[in-house]
């Protein structure tokens, strides 16, 4: 998934210093106003790596307060060219470039993902991304409008103001970059508050924002829990929410950024994805790839495969074969580089998992591996498939957002449109057939934000993602992401007279 990196082959540092685990607000590191701090925990081993300063309303309000300052009229931040803000964010890729192999170690240590994924497609593609959206600093405009009457018309894309964003823990350092780079280029400050499982690679980054040389007020980082994220929605001075996580929470937050002012608002939320193989495909091919659609990151992704529809003359066959790939799969420590899956985020993701299995079992679907806990420490879950699951089970319904295969069956293409479409979720959804028709139609009758044929996962910088329905609204990355962080500004002067 991805396109691999041009970053250069490393070992790992199993051991990464922790550099920062304050606030960062206005360019300084400062103690929470309330003397809390909070654990962030190894997932490998349920050992605490540090105590972090916990963000509450008060560190929130503060780092709104800086945020509203930078972007004051005539500051430094406003009056600085569109390039030289492009120019920053360069400078932060190449920074977070130079210590990629300490800042993918970090990401490993703190989240549990296999080093091998942190360094060659978080690292690359949040690099990517920063770059990206750093070209675009001076080349989103406005337009020059044929407007009626005797005026002159045009049109500014200004930034929003001040940005709260909230994030998960599931891509820390990528989910950073999604947000960050695209509210940066186009001229926005920033208050983010990284997920509470997670916070250490964002308060690298904070340090680093401040080496590149951003003003102060910029970009703020206040690490804490729920509260901090409900503080930023409440806060009257933020004039956009942009959030990832789940549907739960980002219902809330819709709901709440419309107390009192109406604040813009982004969700990128979860995801029950259908991954339709049809009868001609390469069956090793298309169950490496369902297996990888829903396995990868532990199966921690918005998007994963988590319905893995298979044309019935195949279905058996498909089965087996997904099976013995399972089985194969090396869970364990993520610093080894064999290593495919690692922990899970936390004691509460491992268990919520852990039930949806047992739902799957109660409920008569066939538990055909694994099903259980990994070893004795940590949070780890054995990769796990189930077959003859039917549309109505809760494992076929609920995000259970773990390494687990639910194997289902189909006939023919309005049915599996149907079903595929059955559920509140849209982000994305999956097709693998060499039969361009057929193919055709589904895509058209997919409900879903993305539509993947014969590739599961398949991200660029340069295509839009997001989601329909309850996998929320607005789009990141590409052209379309820079949408979401500009207002459009109409100027109409009059003319004396106008000529064509
Ligand atoms: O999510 P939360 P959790 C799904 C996945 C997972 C489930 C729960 O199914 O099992 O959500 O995970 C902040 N106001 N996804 O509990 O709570 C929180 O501090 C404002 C899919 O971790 O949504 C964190 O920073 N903010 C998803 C962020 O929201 C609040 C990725 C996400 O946490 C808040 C993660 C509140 N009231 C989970 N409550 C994806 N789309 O990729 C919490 N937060």
């Amino acid at each position: 998934s991805g396109s691999f990196a041009s970053l250069a082959e490393v070992k790992p540092e199993p051991s990464p210093n922790i550099l920062y685990s304050g606030i960062f607000i206005n360019n300084e590191w400062v103690k929470s106003e309330s003397g809390a701090t909070f654990p962030t925990i190894n997932p490998t081993n349920g050992k605490v790596i540090a105590e972090v300063q916990q963000g509450g309303k008060a560190d929130i309000d503060k780092a709104v307060n800086a945020a509203n300052e930078a972007f004051r009229l005539g500051s430094p931040w406003r009056t600085i060219d569109a390039s030289e803000r492009g120019r920053l964010l360069y400078k932060l890729a190449d920074l977070i470039e130079r210590d990629a192999t300490y800042l993918a170690s970090l990401e490993t240590l703190d989240n549990g993902k296999p080093f091998n994924y942190s360094y060659y497609l978080d690292l690359d593609m949040s690099l990517k991304t920063l770059r990206y959206m750093a070209g675009w600093a001076d080349k989103d405009h406005g337009k020059t409008v044929p407007a009626d009457g005797q005026f002159f018309a045009y049109t500014r894309h200004e930034p929003v103001g001040v940005c709260g964003q909230i994030i998960p823990w599931n891509f820390p350092l990528l989910m950073l970059a999604w947000k960050i780079a695209p509210a940066l280029a186009m001229g926005n400050t920033v208050v983010l508050k990284p997920a509470e499982q997670t916070p250490l690679t964002s308060l690298y980054v904070a340090e680093l924002s401040k080496e590149a040389g951003f003003p102060p007020g910029v970009l703020n980082i206040v690490p804490g829990y729920g509260d901090a994220g409900a503080a930023l929605v409440a806060n009257q001075n933020v004039d956009k929410i942009a959030f990832t996580g789940s549907t739960q929470v980002g219902k809330l937050i819709q709901q709440n950024s419309g107390v009192g002012n109406l604040k813009r608002v982004t969700l990128e939320l979860g995801g029950k994805s259908p991954n339709i193989i049809l009868a001609d495909v390469d069956i090793e091919k298309a169950v490496e790839a369902a297996h990888s659609a829903v396995y990868f990151n532990q199966g921690q992704v918005c998007c994963a495969g988590s319905r893995t529809y298979i044309h019935e003359s195949i279905y058996d066959e498909f089965v087996d074969r997904s099976v013995e790939r399972a089985k194969k799969r090396i869970v364990g420590d993520p610093f080894h580089p064999d290593t495919e899956q690692g922990p899970q985020i936390d004691e509460e993701q491992f268990n919520k998992i852990l039930s949806l299995i047992q739902e799957g079992v109660k409920q008569g679907a066939k538990l055909l591996h694994g099903g259980d806990k990994h070893g004795n420490e940590g949070y780890f879950v054995q990769p796990t498939v189930f077959a003859d699951v039917n549309d109505d089970h809760i494992i076929a319904r609920e995000e259970i957002f773990g390494p687990v295969q639910q194997l289902m069956k189909f006939k023919d293409l309005d049915e599996i449109i149907v079903r595929a479409n059955k559920t509140d979720y849209g982000l994305a959804a999956a097709v693998f057939s060499k039969d361009i028709d057929k193919i055709n139609y589904l895509i058209q009758g997919l409900k879903a934000g993305t539509v993947w044929i014969n590739c599961y996962n398949a991200f660029a910088v340069q295509a839009p993602f997001g989601g329909y329905k309850d996998s929320g609204h607005g789009r990141e990355l590409s052209q379309y992401g820079l949408r979401q962080y500009t207002e459009v500004k109409t100027v109409i002067t009059s003319l004396l007279q106008k000529n064509s």
